[in-house]
């Protein structure tokens, strides 16, 4: 499969990653893959869409936004069941450790896609930018696949 990633580090100072004058990490390496979300079956201007991202830097990376040219907006939301029903709510930042990944996936955390410009057809890309809080932007391809495909 295709793999986007950025391998810039968020932190080229090492003033910026230090607590009291003392290092602690040189720099967070977030590498965002495999995105992912089904297509429309009718027209909506809604759709969830996933990814794994990891961080190969020493230094924790904070995701605090996501936006695509074919969305109004893109939310970090996370889906949970409280008392047997499906809920979901805004999410401001994920943390991402080093050395760990995190999966965006069915029924967990996503990308919320709203305002979408046209309904999402297999096969298309959609390409998704990812914000962090100390660092670059990662750019994200979304590959829309056929709804029963997984
Ligand atoms: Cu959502």
């Amino acid at each position: 499969m295709f793999r986007l990633a950025s391998l810039y580090g968020a932190c080229f100072a090492l003033a910026a990653c230090s607590t009291g004058g003392v290092v602690d990490c040189e720099a967070a390496r977030p590498v965002a893959s495999e995105g992912w979300a089904r297509e429309s079956l009718t027209a909506q201007a809604m759709g969830a869409a996933y990814f794994r991202l990891s961080n190969q830097g020493d230094c924790p990376a904070v995701l605090t936004g996501a936006s695509s040219p074919l969305a109004a907006s893109v939310g970090l939301h996370e889906s949970r069941e409280e008392n047997g029903v499906a809920r979901m709510r805004p999410v401001e930042r994920v943390e991402i450790a080093p050395g760990r990944n995190i999966d965006f996936a069915p029924g967990g955390l996503h990308l919320m896609l709203s305002g979408l410009e046209r309904s999402l057809a297999a096969g298309e890309q959609l390409p998704v930018m990812l914000s962090f809080e100390d660092g670059p932007d990662l750019e994200l391809t979304i590959s829309i696949e056929e709804a029963g495909a997984r």
